[in-house]
């Protein structure tokens, strides 16, 4: 009880934060759009649609099933250079490419005048308006913006861009609570931004503008239960529809393995959406991919077989999209988009044929619990927040409040009740990491390494789950464990250093930046005199100019002096104090 307690304080202050008045903003956005012309992609030219959103009501009527591809070389022209191969060796074959979700440069999410003393990382960077436009006139391929941009500091002016260059599906609204853009924290800033960009679709709704949210981009990655994710897909549906008037648009299944999940997400959704939901895409099942190819593609089949035969089932707007083998190594090359695009229309073939045989209650009833029990959620996270001052009618306050108190928080208030028995997938796999290695942290050789050191632990990115893990592996066996979490940047993990002083640092980094991370935070750690060992584990690659895509650095690693970290089994080995 005195938790809960301390938790509603919490949010009390955040709801005493000043802001802005969101009435103001959303003026400001309506006067804005009075300035913007919707501009016209090539593959809406070429389909002869005014917008995404009227394209996909006609595949839904027409059983034409979708698809995305996620793409972002090292800079735009490699970018650009891949989508015209990859629409031509699939138009070759008779296949269309619907829509393509650009994996930019995080640094995208910042105003340009911060880009240069920012650490580069993977995905291209928009410098100009010929990279805009490249973006939506390379190939007859639908540009989706789902990376950096709204959610993000910049987001009303690259969702005018994106607006200006016909991209009509402009994300990500998940990434504004959990993706912070680099040693960005001026959270007051990035709500009016969101707000802003948000209602700035609300004025295009009439011509299509829809707003994409990834729902596992966001808390529904650190939610244990499948109803907290519906209640907050609910939550969204509430502000961006209800309050803010635009229309939304979402997406899930990145860290959703289970089939029976997969399809009853977009029943779930359907009901969520009151019926009309038009989805972005079902996002591919990424977190069961390995380094085995020839198994990723069987998980490619499993998984493309039962979003497509879903589509048919109830058509939701949803793209499918079949990943690329290398989904769990690095971000892939066009060749291996081409491979796994090619792959999917196979599936499609399969899918056509068995769907008359299967059978969806499963998916149906798994819909049905997330939806009655996500309402109970949904409901008491209204009333809570009002006790704490939450203005319900305000969705400048909303969205802030509800970036500052976090997933787990929100969780622990608001979905005690749920004696849900649907864990998400991505906790079942955390929980599971944490059962593997649980042995090698119980060995008396680990004890002994780490009882009574003074540990701390970060993540370069919003990639958390490792370092979570970790944290409660080494603190079972003895450890003083400090875990700052994810989004820290260098100078934020060197002023805890010189604030303590610990034993070793451990970092987890995935967004391939793992080289100029380790040479920025190695500058200010010599220029503070402060030495100790660090071990940085995860993706080690980091993204070079010269390279279409990111290059393995474990070697200039350890010419950084920092220890690599492929995997946990050497961990002992490597923590030398
Ligand atoms: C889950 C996931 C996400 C989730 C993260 C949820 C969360 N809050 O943690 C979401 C969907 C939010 C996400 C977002 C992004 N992701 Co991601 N993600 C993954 C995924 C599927 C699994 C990673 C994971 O959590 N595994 C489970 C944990 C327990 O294991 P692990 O992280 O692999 O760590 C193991 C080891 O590496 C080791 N380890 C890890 N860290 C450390 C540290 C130490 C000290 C030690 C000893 C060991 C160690 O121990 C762990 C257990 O064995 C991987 C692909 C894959 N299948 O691996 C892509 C992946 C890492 N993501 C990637 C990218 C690019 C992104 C985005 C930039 C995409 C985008 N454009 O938006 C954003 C990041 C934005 C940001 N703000 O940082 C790329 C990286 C590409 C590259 N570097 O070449 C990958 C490889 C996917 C891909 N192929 O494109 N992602």
């Amino acid at each position: 009880m005195k938790e809960q307690k301390q938790l509603l304080k919490k949010i009390q202050t955040f709801a005493a934060d000043e802001l802005p008045n969101h009435n103001s903003l959303i003026k400001l956005a309506r006067e804005n759009a009075t300035q913007i012309k919707i501009g016209k992609s090539l593959f809406l030219q070429t389909y002869g649609c005014a917008s995404e959103l009227e394209y996909k009501r006609q595949c839904m009527r027409d059983g034409h099933i979708m698809y995305h591809a996620h793409i972002g070389m090292n800079d735009m022209e490699t970018t650009a250079s891949a989508l015209r191969d990859i629409h031509y060796h699939l138009d070759q074959q008779g296949f269309r490419m619907d829509r393509a979700g650009f994996a930019l440069d995080r640094r995208m999410g910042l105003p340009s005048d911060l880009w240069a003393a920012t650490a580069a990382e993977t995905g291209p960077m928009l410098e100009n308006q010929q990279d805009w436009s490249a973006l939506a006139q390379s190939a007859a391929i639908q540009p989706h913006m789902g990376d950096f941009m709204i959610g993000q500091p910049a987001s009303f002016s690259n969702t005018v861009q994106a607006l200006r260059i016909g991209c009509t599906t402009i994300g990500n609204l998940s990434q504004f609570f959990t993706f912070e853009a680099p040693g960005w924290r001026d959270h007051c800033a990035t709500s009016a931004e969101t707000m802003k960009a948000i209602s700035l679709l609300a004025e295009f709704r009439q011509q299509g503008m829809m707003l994409h949210s990834y729902l596992e981009d966001g808390y529904g990655a650190l939610f244990k239960q499948c109803a907290t994710v519906a209640a907050w897909a609910m939550l969204e549906y509430y502000i961006v529809e209800e309050l803010l008037g635009a229309k939304l648009s979402h997406c899930i299944g990145g860290l959703t393995s289970d089939p029976i999940k997969r399809a009853g997400w977009v029943l779930a959704l359907q009901k969520i959406h009151r019926g009309d939901q038009v989805g972005s895409m079902i996002y591919g099942d990424t977190i069961s991919f390995g380094q085995d190819f020839d198994k990723n593609r069987g998980v490619v089949s499993e998984y493309l077989l039962w979003d497509i035969m879903i589509q048919m089932h109830s058509p939701s707007g949803h793209a499918v999209l079949p990943l690329p083998v290398t989904e769990a190594i690095r971000i892939p090359s066009a060749e291996e988009i081409i491979e796994a695009q090619c792959f999917g229309r196979q599936i499609e073939q399969t899918a056509k044929r068995l769907y008359p045989h299967v059978d969806f209650s499963a998916a149906e009833h798994f819909a049905d619990r997330v939806f009655q029990d996500g309402k109970v959620v949904f409901d008491n996270a209204l009333s809570g927040l009002k006790q704490c001052g939450v203005d319900l009618s305000n969705p400048l306050q909303l969205l802030y409040v509800l970036k500052k108190m976090g997933a787990q928080t929100f969780e622990d208030l608001f979905a005690k009740d749920i004696q849900s028995s649907d864990p998400t997938d991505m906790y079942l796999l955390s929980q599971q990491v944490i059962d593997n290695y649980r042995p090698l942290f119980e060995s008396s050789e680990m004890i002994k390494k780490v009882k009574g050191k003074r540990l701390i632990l970060a993540s370069t990115d919003v990639h958390e789950h490792a370092i979570g893990a970790l944290a409660q592996l080494l603190s079972e066996a003895g450890a003083d464990v400090t875990n700052l979490g994810s989004e820290q940047s260098p100078d934020q993990v060197a002023e805890c250093l010189s604030k303590y002083s610990y034993d070793a640092l451990l970092l987890s980094t995935h967004n391939g930046m793992a080289l100029d991370y380790g040479r920025q935070l190695r500058l200010i750690l010599d220029k503070d005199s402060i030495d100790l060992p660090i071990l940085m584990g995860g993706v080690l690659n980091q993204k070079v100019g010269t390279e279409a895509l990111p290059v393995d650095v474990v070697d200039d690693l350890k010419q950084l002096g920092i220890n690599p970290a492929v995997g946990l089994p050497n961990l002992t080995k490597l923590l030398s104090y």
